[in-house]
C-alpha cells in the first residue's frame, strides 16, 4: 500500500516507519494517524518484519503532537471520535506482535510523546525534546498520556509534566524511565538498529509471547497477570525453536531460531 504521510521500508526483518510531514514537525493530523493505522496492520501480518523502527522525518522531530490547525476546529465530538480512533491504534501498537522501537530524533511532545510512549523500547538522540504540552493550549492529553506516563514514571512525576506541560530533555528522560537510551543524533538510528538486530537473533515466538505478556499484564492483578504469563510460558514450550535453543545451549553452540 502507497502512503502519503508515511514512509516505510522494510529490510533485514527491520520495518522501518518515518512519520514524514517534516514542514510541520511530523504533527499528527487524521490522514497520519489513519495511515499510521494501516501500517501497523500490514506489518502485523507481514512474515518478514520481526521488529519495528518508527521515526519522524528531518532533524528536528519526532512528532510534534496532534496537528494543531486541524484540531483547532474540532467539535467535542469531533475530538471525541480523534481521541478514540487515535487511542485506538497506539492499543494496536502495544498489541501487535513485532516489538515496536520509538526512535526519538527531536520533539516528542503532545500526541507525539503519547506515540512514543506505546512504543516498547525508546531510544532517543541526546538533543531531543519531551513533553505533554497541551495544557498550554487549554485542553488535556487524549492519546493516553495522562494514563501511561503515571504508569511510566509514577503519579506525581506525571503530574508535573502534565500540569506545567513544562519539556524536559532526553537526559531527563532517561533518568526518570521514559527513554532505554541517550546517544548522540549522529548515532541514533545505529543504536536502534543493534537494539533490533539483538532482539531478532532469539526465539521469535519468544518475543512476540514476552511482548504479549508485558504489555497485556500490566493493566491486570499479579494473579490473573502471572497466570497469563505462564499460559504464554506453556505455548512457547509447543515450539521447535524451545527445543533448538535448549540443545543448543547444551552443545554450546548458536541457536538457528526458525520462528516455530
Ligand atoms: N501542529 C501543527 N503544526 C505544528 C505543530 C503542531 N503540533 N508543531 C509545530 N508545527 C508547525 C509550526 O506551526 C510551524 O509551521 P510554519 O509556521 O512553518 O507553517 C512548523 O511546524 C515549525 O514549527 P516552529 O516554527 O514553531 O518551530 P520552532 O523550532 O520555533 O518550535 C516547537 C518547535 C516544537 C517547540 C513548536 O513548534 C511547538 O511548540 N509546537 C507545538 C507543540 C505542541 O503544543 N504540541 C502538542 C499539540 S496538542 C486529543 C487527542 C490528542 C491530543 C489531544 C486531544 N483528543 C482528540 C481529545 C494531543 C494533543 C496534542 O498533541
Amino acid at each position: 500500500m502507497a502512503y502519503e504521510n508515511l514512509l516505510l521500508d522494510v529490510s533485514d526483518m527491520i520495518a522501518t516507519v518515518t512519520i514524514n510531514r517534516p514542514k510541520s514537525l511530523n504533527a499528527l493530523n487524521r490522514a497520519t494517524v489513519t495511515e499510521l493505522s494501516a501500517v501497523l496492520h500490514e506489518i502485523a501480518l507481514r512474515d518478514d518484519v520481526g521488529v519495528v523502527l518508527l521515526t519522524g522525518a528531518g532533524e528536528k522531530a519526532f512528532v510534534a503532537g496532534a496537528d494543531i490547525t486541524e484540531m483547532r476546529d474540532f467539535s467535542p465530538v469531533q475530538a471525541l471520535s480523534f481521541a478514540l480512533f487515535g487511542q485506538g491504534v497506539l492499543e494496536f501498537m502495544e498489541r501487535m506482535p513485532q516489538p515496536v522501537i520509538g526512535v526519538i530524533n527531536g520533539y516528542a511532545l503532545g500526541g507525539g510523546c503519547e506515540l512514543a510512549m506505546a512504543c516498547d523500547i525508546l531510544v532517543a538522540a541526546d538533543n531531543a525534546r519531551l513533553g505533554q504540552p497541551e495544557v498550554n493550549l487549554g485542553i488535556i492529553p487524549g492519546y493516553g498520556g495522562t494514563q501511561r506516563l503515571a504508569r511510566l514514571v509514577g503519579r506525581n512525576l506525571a503530574k508535573e509534566l502534565v500540569l506545567t506541560g513544562e519539556m524536559i530533555s532526553a537526559q531527563r528522560a532517561y533518568e526518570i524511565g521514559i527513554v532505554n537510551r541517550v546517544v548522540p543524533p549522529a548515532d541514533l538510528m545505529a543504536a536502534a538498529r543493534e537494539i533490533a538486530s539483538k532482539i531478532l537473533s532469539k526465539g521469535p515466538v519468544a518475543v512476540k509471547m514476552a511482548k504479549m505478556a508485558m504489555n497485556r499484564g500490566l493493566d491486570l492483578d499479579l494473579g490473573n497477570a502471572c497466570a497469563l504469563e505462564a499460559n504464554a510460558f506453556a505455548v512457547v514450550f509447543s515450539t521447535e525453536d524451545r527445543g533448538e535453543g535448549m540443545a543448543a545451549f547444551l552443545e554450546k553452540r548458536k541457536a538457528s531460531f526458525r520462528g516455530r
